[in-house]
Order: structure tokens, then C-alpha cells, then sequence
């Protein structure tokens, strides 16, 4: 009925105002910006041998490290690739690139050699910084595979096994020959790897403007959503490979003078001592994290007075969970971030970490981020929601990112014609604007928060040759969150394909956790009309198996 009036689109904003963000700078000057306030104070400070550079050492070491990566050949437009454990390195890398205009794609350095290449192959980078401990999956002899030395080069942070480069030749190189392109606020600076709704692994290009909006949306103001100050010591635990750390805790700690505690892998001993040794007072975590800081016993003969933030994000958080932890530092503030590294990356925010809080309930993911439009819309029709009623939460500001890199149908079917990132996650805002969600819509899996791309399982279950066709799906699990099991169709009924045979053929070509836990063999995998796994379906077999 063509007469009948458009539903208006219901928005969703901040409670707190909108701010000016200086989103035409390029990221490095944003984020170095205020240096000379905090010239002296520690920035980096690497736990595992108590090292620390001050802010205007860092940033001397990030622009030395441009010089260096000019010197190598790379320059504006160029991606690396770093694949790195947390380390000072990776930050002036990554700094460094900016500096020249370069962009970084950041990779796990657990993947093994056939996830590294394709990343690789996609991203185009030419470069790669790791650890010579890792070189060994870079070198492939096979035909049609870029060789190390000759299609890209290897820089090493430690030693430098044959045909690599020691870091220490980027990193001694003069800071004063740096020439800094001209930046455009709309160039790439990042290129964090994701599948978003759909599909395999891709390029999500981060911009200088998208980045600086997402930092700003969070520590800049006069009433900041995520106070960090001068005094704080930030934990880095979670990879910086990841965006969430990268952004939220690296990338917000510069901008605001807070130091960041730099580690390179989680055990909880080692955790505990430097918390307690570096008074550590903002700790971002999954939930794992909280899952293991609630219910291990040690955690009761360190210190933790220090913590007055405790940020969660990247996966649901339990409630029970969460009051669990919060009986063990009563002091802290308990929060929760909503990211997606397409939405660069932060949604929203707990307000009880703003520097003039506002009271949060526990099970929240926060409030919108300001300078941004929430919207929640119906799956099925696309209107638009009101306060309460779950539906696909859609996020429009200056942060989201640019697009998929090499990849427009993918871009257009989460970005739509108006500007808005659907997400595939499925909440609800109430009526003091926090937004809960409830569901995921999309096929993402997420194991202790990290990817885990469908698509790329199945399509490695499909080359093995006694496989016709296969589908994976999320499976609850108390430890992870979810983990992901196959639905297999064995070619021919050749029943001598096992389960075992299957999981092992997949764990020996991928990161540990993409490996499926349980595979089920079944005759034909339930699709739409159109072709479409009907996900849905297999996961409800899995609620009750018959
Ligand atoms: O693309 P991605 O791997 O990105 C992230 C980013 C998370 C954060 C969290 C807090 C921050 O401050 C920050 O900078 C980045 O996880 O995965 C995106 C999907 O993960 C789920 C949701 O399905 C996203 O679409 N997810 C992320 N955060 C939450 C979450 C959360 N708090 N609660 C439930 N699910």
C-alpha cells in the first residue's frame, strides 16, 4: 500500500555529547599528538624482562623504524605483514608503517604456513617482521608459492637465520631522513584480517580517519566513555594482532599517556606477579580470562587493589561470570566493550568507565560510542526497532571501516546504500540505551574469542577427497564460548572415513583454534532452495541430538 507513511528509523546515540575528533590527521600524529605532555613516563613496558621505553623513546623508535621500512623499499600504499607475538617491535612496526603512508596487515604467528600464504597472497604485502622461531613456516618450496627472498622479505626481531634481515637494520636507521608522504584522512593505515557475516577470511580496511574516530569515540573529550589517564597501566595481554587490542589498548593508551604492560602470552602465575608488580590498573580481557581470574585459586595470594577497570569484550560475557570476578577485585569498575573489526571496531562502551560514570547493569555490552548512530532492525523486513525488541544491531559513524580490501560484494552486502554496517549480531537496546545481545545471526564461530571462519572449514572438509559435502557449526562449550563440529557427507558411503581421520586432516592445516571437536556424518547437508546451509538447522540437531 503505497499510501501508507515510511516508519521513521529509530537511532540510537550516547548518552554523553558529541566531541570534535581531529580525524584529518594521519594516526601516528593523533596518536603521539600530546607526547611532550608525557614525554618521560613509560609507554612500553615489556614484562617478561621489565624493559620500558617512555613515550618520546617509542616514538623516536617508530620513526627511526619509518626510516628503516623506507629503506627496505617499502613505501606509501605498501602493506607489511607483522607476525608477531606482543612485543615493542610490533608497535613500531605498525607506527612506522603509518608514518610513510604504508598499511599492516597483522597476523597470528600460531597460524600454521598454508593460513599465513593466504593472508599473504590476499593482502599483496611484500614484507613480513616476525620471529625467527616462525621463519620456518615461510620458507615453501612448492611451485606457485612466493619465495622468501625473492617475491618477499623477512624481517626478524631476534636472530636472523638465512636470507632475513635483522630488525636492528630498520630499527638503527636515521629518524631524521623520514619523509612523510601526504597522508589523506580516507588512505589504509590498517588490515586486520576477518569473515564478517560471511564467507572466508578478508582485508578489512581500517583508515587513518576510521581509526582516529574509534579512538577518539572512546579516551578523547572532556568527559572521556573509557577514562585512561597519565598514571594508568594498561594490561596487554590479548594479541595485538587482534583489533581489539590493537585499538582499545595500544592505540587509545598512546593517545592518552597511559602505559601499556606488554605480554606475550597468557599464564596465569606470570599474570598475576605483574599485575601485582607493575600495579596494574586497566585490564582488558576475554572471557576466559574472566573465566580463569574467577576461578583459580592463586589469584587470592596476589595483590590486585591496583585494578579499577576491568574491560570485557570479543564474546559473551556470563553474568554469573562476571560477579564471580567482581567479588575478587571489588574495587573495579566491571564492564563490557562490543567490537567488530569491521565497525573499527568498537560499538559501544560501559559508561561506568567514563570519567563522570553513569550506573551500568551487570550482562550490558555498554552504550553506543558517541558520534555514531545504533540502529537494531527486523531480519526479516529491515524496519527499524525500538527500545527493547531484539533484531540485527547496524552501526553508522566516521569509524567503520572503508570496505573489504578487493572485494565489493562482500562490502555492499554489510555496508548498505545509507551507510549503515549490519553486523549479524542479534540485540536489543532497553531503556536506559545499554544494548545486550542475545543472538548471532551470522556464521561466525568464536573460540575464546577469536575467529573461527565456517567457510574456510568447510571448504577444506570439501577438498578432502572422501568428502561430498560438509557444513560447520557452533557448539557451546563452558571453557570457550563455542568451538566449532562438522556435519560431513562421505563421498560414495566410503565408510572408512572416521571421525578421527577427519578432525586430524583439518588440525594439521590450521590454527589451534579452528579444530573441530566433533565431526558427524550424515547424508546430505540441509540447504535452502537457493543453496544456502540452513546453519540453523544443524544447530538445533546439536541442542538435542536424536
Ligand atoms: O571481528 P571480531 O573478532 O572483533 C571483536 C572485537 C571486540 C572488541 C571488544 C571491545 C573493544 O574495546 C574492542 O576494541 C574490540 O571481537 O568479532 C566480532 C564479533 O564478536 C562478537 C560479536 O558477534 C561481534 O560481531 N562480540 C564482540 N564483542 C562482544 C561480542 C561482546 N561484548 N559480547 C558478545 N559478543
Amino acid at each position: 500500500d503505497i499510501s501508507k507513511p515510511i516508519p521513521e528509523t529509530l537511532i540510537f546515540r550516547s548518552k554523553l555529547p558529541d566531541i570534535p575528533i581531529s580525524n584529518h590527521l594521519p594516526l601516528h600524529t593523533y596518536c603521539f599528538e600530546k607526547v611532550s605532555e608525557f614525554a618521560d613516563r613509560p609507554c612500553l613496558i615489556t614484562g617478561s624482562n621489565g624493559g620500558a621505553y617512555t613515550f618520546a623513546e617509542t616514538h623516536l623508535m617508530c620513526r627511526k623504524t619509518a626510516t628503516g621500512l623506507s629503506n627496505l623499499g617499502v613505501k606509501k600504499g605498501d602493506v607489511i605483514m607483522l607476525l608477531l607475538p606482543n612485543c615493542p617491535e610490533f608497535v613500531f612496526s605498525f607506527m612506522g608503517a603509518s608514518i610513510i603512508g604504508a598499511i599492516t596487515t597483522t597476523a597470528n604467528p600460531f597460524y600454521t604456513s598454508s593460513e599465513i600464504f593466504k593472508q599473504l597472497s590476499s593482502s599483496g604485502a611484500k614484507l613480513i617482521i616476525t620471529q625467527s622461531s616462525y621463519v620456518e613456516k615461510l620458507r615453501k618450496t612448492e611451485e606457485n608459492v612466493p619465495k622468501l627472498g625473492e617475491d618477499f622479505k623477512v624481517v626478524t626481531i631476534d636472530d636472523s637465520p638465512e636470507n632475513c634481515i635483522h630488525f636492528s637494520v630498520i630499527s638503527e636507521a636515521d629518524e631524521r631522513e623520514t619523509e612523510s608522504d601526504s597522508i589523506d584522512p580516507n588512505d589504509p593505515v590498517a588490515l586486520p584480517f576477518s569473515s564478517g557475516t560471511t564467507g572466508l577470511p578478508k582485508g578489512v580496511i581500517l583508515t587513518h580517519k576510521s581509526l582516529i574516530s574509534s579512538i577518539a569515540q572512546q579516551v578523547d573529550g572532556e568527559n572521556p566513555n573509557l577514562h585512561l589517564k597519565e598514571d594508568d597501566i594498561v594490561l596487554c595481554v590479548l594479541p595485538l594482532f587482534h583489533i581489539y587490542s590493537l585499538n582499545s589498548v595500544l592505540l587509545c593508551s598512546l593517545r592518552a599517556g597511559a602505559g601499556v604492560l606488554l605480554m606475550q602470552k597468557f599464564e596465569i602465575g606470570v599474570l598475576l606477579e605483574l599485575i601485582q608488580r607493575y600495579k596494574v590498573s586497566v585490564a582488558p580481557v576475554v572471557p576466559p580470562l574472566v573465566l580463569a581470574l574467577a576461578k583459580n585459586s592463586m589469584v587470592e595470594n596476589y595483590d590486585l587493589s591496583s585494578i579499577r577497570i576491568v574491560l570485557s569484550g570479543a564474546a559473551p560475557l556470563g553474568k554469573e561470570l562476571e560477579e564471580a570476578l567482581s567479588t575478587r577485585v571489588p574495587q573495579a569498575i566491571f564492564g563490557q566493550g562490543y567490537g567488530m573489526t569491521e565497525a573499527g571496531p568498537v560499538l559501544s562502551m560501559c559508561l561506568g568507565f567514563a570519567k563522570n560514570p553513569v550506573p551500568t547493569k551487570s550482562g550490558s555490552c555498554g552504550t553506543v560510542v558517541r558520534n555514531a548512530e545504533l540502529k537494531v532492525v527486523d531480519p526479516e523486513t529491515g524496519l527499524s526497532l525500538s527500545h527493547n525488541q531484539p533484531g540485527e544491531i547496524c552501526i553508522r559513524g566516521p569509524q567503520i571501516m572503508k570496505g573489504y580490501l578487493n572485494d565489493s560484494d562482500s562490502t555492499s552486502n554489510t555496508i548498505d546504500i545509507e551507510g549503515w554496517l549490519h553486523t549479524g549480531d542479534i540485540g536489543y537496546v532497553d531503556d536506559d540505551e545499554e544494548i545486550f545481545i542475545v543472538d548471532r545471526v551470522k556464521e561466525l564461530i568464536k573460540f575464546k574469542g577469536f575467529q573461527v571462519p565456517p567457510a574456510e572449514l568447510e571448504a577444506l572438509l570439501t577438498s578432502h577427497p572422501s568428502i561430498s559435502d560438509a557444513a560447520v557449526v557452533p557448539q557451546k562449550d563452558a571453557g570457550a564460548g563455542e568451538v566449532p563440529v562438522a556435519f560431513v557427507v562421505r563421498s560414495n558411503n566410503d565408510l572408512e572415513l572416521t571421525e578421527e581421520a577427519v578432525k586430524e586432516f583439518i588440525a594439521k592445516q590450521v590454527v589451534f583454534y579452528k579444530k573441530l571437536h566433533k565431526v558427524y556424518f550424515i547424508h546430505a547437508i540441509p540447504k535452502s532452495p537457493t543453496g544456502k546451509i540452513l546453519r540453523k538447522d544443524l544447530r538445533a540437531k546439536l541442542a538435542s541430538p536424536s
